[in-house]
């Protein structure tokens, strides 16, 4: 799979800290005792767009900006914009007439933006542009006719979004157990697609069991598993085949962050953990292990995971090696009325 060069800026969102109630220990374990951190790991150029969206918003309009559904699956991200004078509603309808809202990386269905035009809102679409490719692929294969299995989970923002660009034309398949038993009106005119942050090895088998059932099946123009989600779980994989127990940093409802848990299961870590920050560390994790890997999904500002390495510091894993197994350095402009008004001030940063 194609993987562009990156490098990101430092994330501006300052996370509100969490203090650990109680230290790790430093229990003694044979050999030496280390770190293994993955890169890339953390904020991805969509995540980073996103987050100083709502940042410039606020910076430009003043409080309240409304965003609909969390700006990206982070809490402390939510938190901290939260305390700028963000205000997070689930739907359009909870925004005032008039009222600035802004949508969230994840992208929207169009009846979304419909509604919030008939509603008069001023809206910033701070959808990813890779999630926006997908929408546009959606679009076109509607168009032409085919019926679309877009591989994904339900009740995902972002699988509703690509839904809804053709709800009559799409079938969301949840899994490959799913594969083995959709119901398609026409197997000659049937594409797949799928949801951005899954996990790329459960996607390919998906595919497998549905081409052995649909071998007309057609693929999707370019891959719809972004290039952040799929660098994160290569560099895990690398980790994970070296390390006693993998700690994830990321939200529970973050789908590329729980998908690195997975995948570093699965690929040699005896035990796997999702953290939202160090606080959430708990001390039997650590009983007898000697190489902890450390990784933090796409949402994730770097800080947090700095706070988890001071703390495994603590317990004694001190010598910290990077695994990487991609540069990155793609950045996303900004979306576009933000970037105008950026621009007489002198750009985005
Ligand atoms: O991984 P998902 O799609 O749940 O989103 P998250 O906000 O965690 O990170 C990428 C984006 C947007
Ligand atoms: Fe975009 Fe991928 Fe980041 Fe999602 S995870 S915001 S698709 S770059």
């Amino acid at each position: 799979m194609s993987i562009p060069a990156v490098r990101l800026p430092e994330p501006r969102v300052r996370t509100p800290r969490q203090v650990r109630r109680e230290p790790l220990q430093d229990i003694p374990v044979p050999g030496h005792k280390r770190v293994l951190l993955a890169a890339p790991r953390g904020y991805c150029a969509g995540v980073d767009r996103a987050v100083v969206a709502v940042e410039k918003a606020l910076e430009q309009h003043g409080a309240p900006v409304y965003v609909r559904r969390q700006i990206v699956h982070n809490r402390h991200v939510v938190a901290t914009l939260e305390q700028r004078g963000a205000v997070f509603v689930d739907e359009v309808d909870d925004v005032p007439p008039g009222g600035l809202v802004v949508f969230s990386a994840h992208g929207i269905a169009p009846a979304v933006r419909d509604a919030a035009e008939s509603r008069g809102l001023h809206t910033i679409d701070a959808t990813c542009p890779l999630v926006t490719k997908v929408h546009r692929e959606a679009v076109r294969f509607a168009r032409d006719d085919y019926e679309i299995l877009l591989i994904g989970h339900s009740g995902h923002e972002e699988v509703e979004g690509t839904a809804g660009e053709a709800p009559d034309r799409v079938t969301v398949v949840n899994s490959p157990d799913e594969a083995d038993t959709v119901v398609v009106r026409d197997p000659a005119k049937l594409v797949w697609l799928s949801q951005t942050t899954l996990s790329v090895d459960e996607t390919l088998e998906t595919v497998r069991r549905l081409r052995a059932r649909f071998p007309e099946l057609h693929d999707p123009p370019s891959e719809d598993i972004c290039y952040a989600t799929q660098n994160r779980q290569t560099a895990v994989k690398q980790v994970a085949a070296q390390a006693d127990v993998v700690i994830v940093v990321g939200s529970a409802n973050s789908s590329n962050s729980v998908r690195l848990v997975e995948v570093a299961l699965e690929n040699g870590a005896a035990a796997a953990h999702r953290v939202d920050d160090a606080g959430e560390l708990c001390q039997e994790w650590f009983t007898g292990v000697r190489t902890v890997g450390v990784t933090s999904g796409a949402s994730v500002p770097e800080e947090l995971v700095q706070e988890v390495l001071a703390a495994l510091a603590e317990a004694g894993y001190r010598d910290v090696d990077e695994v990487r197994t991609a540069e990155e350095d793609l950045s996303f402009a900004l979306p576009r009325p933000l970037r105008e008004a950026g621009s007489a001030r002198g750009g985005r940063r």
